[in-house]
């Protein structure tokens, strides 16, 4: 039987819901778990597609991320462990809109021919899933769409999504990048920890508590399953890990940071550091009380200025020339980009929010710092500056001082995950930081005072008729609504405001920030209002 007979045969196992059609968005596809059987068999095809194309292995990750229980999504991963490229994103949407199975294999066959794929090239796909319920039988679709095309499958499980990110570069740089195992991924994160951390100044037992709400899924897992490789170096005490509560239901990382306070059910202890995954792992946001009670958030962006000031007196130290961006959305508040641009003259770019958008541009540098403001994140380093940062370790003339600066950069190259935001790994590295600077939470969120703000969804029929531009700091359309925003943000003390159409829910984002709370949410009401 030829392969097209193979995916018409195992393609009635997977029906499409007559007349659904769904988009991949930021982030993949993501919407309730009943409707997305088909989806998850069809991208089990262009995954193999793709690997046959690539000749390289290829990932695909069954997860909605922060989304509720209910809901769940897929997102490909490509051969260096970043989000798939655009022209097959394409593929995909055609891919699971095709009404019956003779489309499908028309679209199938498009693909063939507009790639021009030898279909005899051998496919391998790795495929991941999160603790939701409905997971395990949508990577079994995965795989089912996999084999249908004659490609090999490895099934990781249950894994975070960074995690599965990580498995994918190091299969395919064969091993330079780490060993294509869940252990390896512990052993090199918590090595270069445990190496970064060996001359921070000591730490007592109480700083070395870090309390970590884990979502109610797979990174309070995770978090458990590699303590035993942290030498007790660090202490994670894992709240919200699964055993009672419900995925990402008033708690993780999206709720601390829309809702700006912590996870109910919690006493967050002044002087105690908390922080907060999401549901796939691969965000973080930090967090603690002052002594009078109130709530302090430290998001990505006081990440990204730990992450890239802790770098530059690296850099300094090290006396080594090498470029260094950070790059953000709108979302970045107003007070970082100041502080990063005049205070740190840092190089601050902004781009569209999804984080294949900052991965992107933090590659144009040798070192790209990137976090959206709500902690998905990470750092890259160009080649260049490995190499660079590795010969300055071995420089026998060099002096003792920059050999150590190279050193923590090495160290520092081999805790972050590169291929994506990971919550375990962002957590390690901001974790050393502050044990090796001997800073509190309280100092490093007093780097910079956050400009009060406020997020607010607006349902409208359409989301998709709002068009934005400047990396949608402003809308192109409907006509006329820029202007009225312009007109009522200028009533405000430093206020800014935008509007843009979510990727991964059906709603219409308003984001307002302003002088005081007062201001900023009254902003925000505003435009939501001229949104409606
Ligand atoms: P949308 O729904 O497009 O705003 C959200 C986040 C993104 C990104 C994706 C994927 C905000 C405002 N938006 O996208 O930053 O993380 O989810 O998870 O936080
Ligand atoms: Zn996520």
């Amino acid at each position: 039987m030829d392969h097209f007979q193979e995916v018409i045969k195992q393609s009635t196992h997977h029906p499409k819901p007559p007349g659904l059609v769904l988009q991949y968005g930021t982030a993949g596809f993501r919407t309730n778990a009943k409707h997305l059987n088909h989806v998850m068999f069809r991208m089990g095809l262009m995954a193999t597609l793709r690997s046959k194309k690539t000749q390289a292995t290829i990932g695909v990750m069954v997860t909605a991320s922060h989304n509720p229980e209910e809901d769940n999504g897929v997102k490909v991963i490509d051969p260096m462990g970043e989000m798939v490229t655009q022209t097959w994103e394409c593929y995909a949407t055609r891919l699971a809109n095709a009404e019956e199975d003779t489309d499908l294999v028309t679209a199938v066959k498009d693909i063939i021919q507009k790639e021009n794929i030898d279909m005899s090239q051998k496919a391998s796909v790795f495929v991941g899933k999160d603790t939701r319920s409905s997971s395990a039988a949508l990577s079994q679709a995965v795989l089912s769409g996999v084999t249908a095309l004659g490609g090999l499958t490895k099934d990781y499980g249950l894994v975070t999504t960074p995690q599965l990110h990580y498995m994918v570069c190091c299969q395919n740089t064969h091993g330079k990048y780490g060993e294509p195992t869940i252990e390896g991924y512990y052993r090199k994160l918590c090595q270069a920890f445990i190496q970064l951390i060996k001359n921070a100044s000591s730490w007592t037992d109480d700083q070395k508590q870090l309390w970590v709400d884990g979502a109610n899924g797979i990174g309070a897992l995770k978090l458990r399953e590699m303590e035993s490789h942290l030498n007790n170096k660090l202490q994670i005490c894992v709240f919200n890990d699964g055993n009672t509560g419900k995925l990402n239901h008033q708690c993780g990382a999206d709720f601390v940071k829309v809702q700006q306070k912590p996870p109910p059910g919690i006493t967050v202890n002044p002087d105690q550091r908390y922080c907060s995954f999401d549901g796939d792992a691969d965000r973080i946001v930090y967090y603690y009380t002052d002594s009078k009670g109130r709530f302090h958030l430290l998001d990505g962006d006081k990440i990204a200025t730990l992450i890239s000031t802790f770098l530059k007196e690296l850099l300094t130290q090290a006396g080594l020339d090498l470029n260094m961006a950070v790059v953000q959305t709108a979302y970045a508040n107003g007070s970082s980009t100041v502080y990063l641009e005049e205070t740190m003259k840092l190089i601050v770019k902004c781009t569209k929010t999804g984080v294949k958008h900052l991965h992107h541009a933090a590659q144009d540098f040798d070192i790209g710092v990137y976090f959206e403001a709500n902690g998905h994140g990470t750092v890259l380093f160009s080649k260049t500056a490995e190499e660079k940062i590795q010969q300055l370790t071995e420089d026998l003339n060099a002096s003792d001082d920059s050999k150590k600066a190279a050193q923590l950069l090495q160290n520092t190259i081999n805790v972050i995950n590169q291929t994506v935001g990971d919550s375990i790994s962002d957590m390690l590295l901001i974790e050393a930081i502050l044990a090796i600077k001997g800073m509190t939470v309280q100092q490093w969120d007093s780097i910079y005072s956050d400009l009060p703000n406020r997020q607010l969804k607006v349902k409208v029929s359409d989301r998709r008729v709002i068009e934005t531009i400047d990396a949608e700091r402003r809308t192109m359309s409907p006509a006329g609504l820029q202007k009225v925003i312009d007109n009522l943000v200028k009533k405000h003390k430093q206020g800014r405001s935008f509007v843009r159409p979510s990727g991964t829910e059906d709603v219409v984002r308003v984001y307002a920030e302003a002088e005081t709370q007062e201001s900023a949410d009254s902003l925000a009401h505003e435009v939501s209002l001229a949104v409606y």
